[in-house]
């Protein structure tokens, strides 16, 4: 389990626990689901907060999922933040209210379980980062856009950025493919914007990763002035850098890139503190900075929110 200093940290199990005490404390504003299994075998569970969470309601979707990564801890209490925060807030808060009425919010807190719990299981850290099938994938570059087109991963199994022997070939990024893929209701895509929260860097990245250039097939110039100043004012709120996710490093098969290219969600990476660090110690802030590095995203939360209907509205553009 989480070692001292981190105890505060939420394992797979305290995680749903969580979950399962949400769905008590708010029976009207939340629904929890499974949308499967990860490799060893543990449910990847999806809640779905709404102001009618048991009806398919008419309004645009917003998707934030947690925890590719195993070693990134924090992501799962950022998701966990934001649930607490649209949920707990939403009878004395007008601001809160009216995103969640006005939205279907679902969040994936831990969509690589198995690397979560493999990471702490020996009672110190292991700086794990794939999945735990075989010698691990990475989960961020099995997705089937470009998948392996770029030099952006590795074909070497002990890569840390392996990308898997195919497109897709991970179980927990199936699961999230076909739960995205079930949210095309009569032919359009529900879900309308994304974020996909990572450690470290404070940063905030959006489409494409894997070609350096600004606009590239399925991504014209409007489209990317829209994702960059949503960006922007986003991280005007945090304090994080914007930058287009190849500013960073080449990536292939990244979540963004299949999100955008595959569905035209606006699908952005968050990653969180801290800024800089020497070795894996970046992974591993101590609990005492859960509150402070969660509660800074409230606002660009509330930003990303509130643009969910239309992105491109940012550049007075419409839908
Ligand atoms: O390399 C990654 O997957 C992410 N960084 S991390 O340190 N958390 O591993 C960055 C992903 C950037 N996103 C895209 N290039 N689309
Ligand atoms: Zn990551």
């Amino acid at each position: 389990d989480f070692p001292s200093g981190y105890t505060a940290y939420h394992n797979y199990a305290e995680t749903v626990a969580e979950l399962n005490q949400t769905v008590r404390d708010h029976a009207d504003l939340v629904k929890l689901q499974s949308i499967g299994k990860s490799h060893e075998g543990r449910d990847i569970w999806a809640l779905k907060i709404s102001n009618s969470p048991a009806t398919d309601q008419a309004k645009p979707e917003v998707l934030f999922t947690c925890n590719q990564h195993a070693r990134e801890h924090l992501t799962v209490e950022m998701c966990l933040h934001i649930i607490k925060r649209y949920t707990d807030n939403y009878a004395s808060n007008a601001t809160i209210k009216n995103l969640v009425d006005s939205r279907e919010i679902w969040v994936l807190p831990i969509v690589n379980p198995d690397g979560k719990e493999y990471d702490i299981a020996s009672g110190s850290f292991r700086a794990w980062r794939k999945n735990r099938q075989g010698p691990g994938t990475d989960p961020n570059r099995n997705w089937g856009y470009q998948w392996g087109c770029c030099g952006g991963s590795s074909g070497s199994t002990s890569s840390e950025t392996y990308r898997g022997p195919s497109a897709f070939s991970a179980p927990e990024t199936q699961r999230v493919r076909d739960f995205v893929n079930s949210r095309v209701v009569g032919g359009v895509q529900q879900i309308k914007t994304h974020i996909d929260w990572h450690t470290y860097s404070e940063l905030i990245l959006w489409p494409y990763g894997y070609t350096y250039n600004d606009t590239a097939p399925g991504l014209d110039a409007t489209q990317q002035s829209a994702f960059s100043t949503l960006g922007r004012q986003m991280a005007s709120r945090n304090g994080y850098t914007p930058q287009q996710s190849s500013d960073l490093y080449i990536t292939d098969g990244s979540v963004n890139d299949w999100m955008w290219f595959q569905h035209k969600i606006w699908s952005y990476t968050f990653e969180m503190y801290p800024k800089t660090s020497s070795g894996t110690s970046g992974f591993y802030p101590r609990d005492t900075q859960i509150g402070p590095q969660t509660t800074r995203n409230d606002t660009a939360v509330e930003l990303f929110l509130q643009y969910s209907d239309c992105v491109p509205r940012i550049i007075n553009r419409t839908c």
